[in-house]
């Protein structure tokens, strides 16, 4: 719980120091505080049943709690972060976190003892601390911008919590003095820096809980596929509203296509998963070209990299790239059909027991291939392939695929034997993302191609088999965009 220092005594001071107060609220006098102290319904439970995802969570703590049987873990959520001043962006906990518990509010803190001796690590106990509800008989209740539910609006008190997530809850209060007594203990750091002050932990031991917490994260359960697939669907909704709306965003400006896909991301789940990339004309060579402010001319290509959150906080993470007017020029075609060609070839290279690396292997020899027969490449496709070599990456600019899951790039914390340099394995979820980016001011590039950037790029499952591509229902054959297109283009 933060509460805003009180103010010095001194002229022109208030009745009453009150917690979490900005310089222009009003002032709360002592009758005020005694008459809002009262006269209150006893609240209402916010949610009681048990939440869906409320056992998976818990099977994830039981294979975390194996991997370090004897030692205390301690996991964040994360704290409020500060956008300007006394305004906070809204609340997002961290994902290693929400993975183990479900749980969306600020500072709540998980922490896993160790089973006691001869009890399965299923069996160890875990708390999760968090904010009670606000206490009525004080003033920061209706005081507290950050934590007073009568500013910020009610949450789930501890039985509540303990009801949906199927965990023991203790409010936070009792953290610190609970943190003091665990013995060997590993902490997720970089989420709080109170907790992390608060455990004697070792760098080393804590790197190695956020490595293990990545690389049992590699591999999805059932419902982060559904709900990775419920984003994706709502990603697919997304792109059609932007394609609808182009009329209006060439009138304004690639901002009308942010805010059309924003519109969505909140509707349908909660936020976007990462900052849309709304790249017309040349921006579309800018890799990540977040400031979505330029014009939208028919004619040129846009290059739309945006993924819906869901509200189970799993991101969509796909690219499309399409003609403004709904009709590919030669030039701009004679670019996608290589991407495209390449981007199909990697889709297919996805199967369990091939590196992970293979789908970008597979869509780099295709596009140096072409880069060559095109005269663009000063060296042969075979030699630039070469590791010492890679010239053709002047126009590739980046790798073919990461995972993805509650973090855009999921699992960032594995070690690069398991994700890298490892092997792909049925659960597992990658973008496969070729791209081709010739800069406008690139002169070893023909003067029709400059300034074109083309990337696809699809959410794909690893089976027992080989794949599914989760996000197959956004058009990518350039003669299905065109029509789908033509369909949605109002008049
Ligand atoms: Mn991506």
């Amino acid at each position: 719980m933060t509460e805003m220092p009180a103010p010095e005594g001194g002229p022109g001071v208030r009745p009453e120091a009150v917690p979490g107060q900005e310089s222009h609220d009003v002032d709360v006098p002592a009758g005020l505080r005694d008459f809002m102290a009262q006269g209150w319904a006893p609240p209402l439970a916010v949610v009681v049943e048990q939440a869906p995802w409320a056992p998976y969570a818990a099977k994830r703590r039981a294979a975390l709690a194996a991997r370090f049987p004897t030692e205390a873990l301690v996991i964040p959520s994360g704290t409020l972060k500060v956008r300007a001043n006394d305004t906070d962006y809204r609340f997002r906990p961290g994902s290693d976190f929400f993975w183990l518990t479900g749980e969306p509010g600020e500072d709540a803190v998980l922490v896993i003892r160790p089973a006691d001796d001869g009890a399965s690590a299923g069996d160890a106990p875990a708390t999760l601390y968090v904010h009670p509800r606000s206490d009525r008989s004080t003033a920061a209740f209706f005081t507290d911008r950050r934590y007073g539910e009568l500013w910020v609006g009610p949450r789930r008190g501890l039985d509540e919590v303990a009801a949906v997530s199927g965990l023991e809850t203790a409010p936070l209060a009792e953290l610190p003095a609970a943190l003091a007594q665990l013995g060997r203990t590993r902490v997720l750091r970089g989420y709080d820096a109170g907790v992390d002050a608060g455990v004697d932990a070792t760098r080393d031991a804590d790197d190695e809980l956020a490595v293990v917490l990545s690389e049992l994260r590699l591999i999805k359960d059932d419902h982060e596929i559904a709900q990775l697939s419920a984003a994706i669907a709502a990603t697919v909704l997304g792109f059609e509203d932007v394609i609808r709306e182009l009329p209006r965003a060439i009138r304004t400006s690639e901002r009308w296509i942010e805010g059309t896909f924003d519109r969505r991301a909140r509707l349908a789940g909660n936020d976007v998963g990462y900052g849309s990339i709304c790249a017309c004309g040349p921006h579309a060579t800018t890799l990540h070209w977040v400031h979505n402010d330029g014009v939208v001319r028919p004619g040129e290509l846009m290059l739309l990299d945006m993924g819906v959150e869901s509200r189970e906080l799993y991101t969509a993470d796909v690219t499309r790239t399409l003609p403004i007017n709904g009709r590919w020029t030669e030039p701009q075609r004679r670019v996608y059909d290589v991407v495209h060609r390449a981007q199909r070839a990697a889709v297919e290279a996805v199967r369990p027991g091939v590196d992970f690396l293979e789908p970008h292997r597979v869509a780099m020899r295709v596009i140096a291939a072409t880069l060559e027969e095109w005269g663009i490449l000063p060296v042969s496709a075979e030699e630039s392939l070469q590791k010492d070599s890679g010239l053709h990456q002047r126009y590739t600019l980046h790798g073919t695929s990461h995972m993805l899951g509650l973090d855009v790039h999921d699992c960032a914390s594995a070690r690069s034997e398991t994700y890298r340099d490892g092997t792909l394995a049925p659960g597992m979820v990658l973008t496969v993302e070729p791209g081709l980016y010739f800069q406008p001011d690139d002169l070893t590039v023909p003067a029709e191609l400059r300034g074109i950037g083309v990337r696809i790029e699809d959410d794909v499952l690893v089976t027992d088999t080989g794949r599914r591509n989760l996000s197959e229902a956004l058009p990518r054959d350039p003669d299905e965009v065109e029509r789908w297109m033509a369909a949605l283009l109002p008049g």
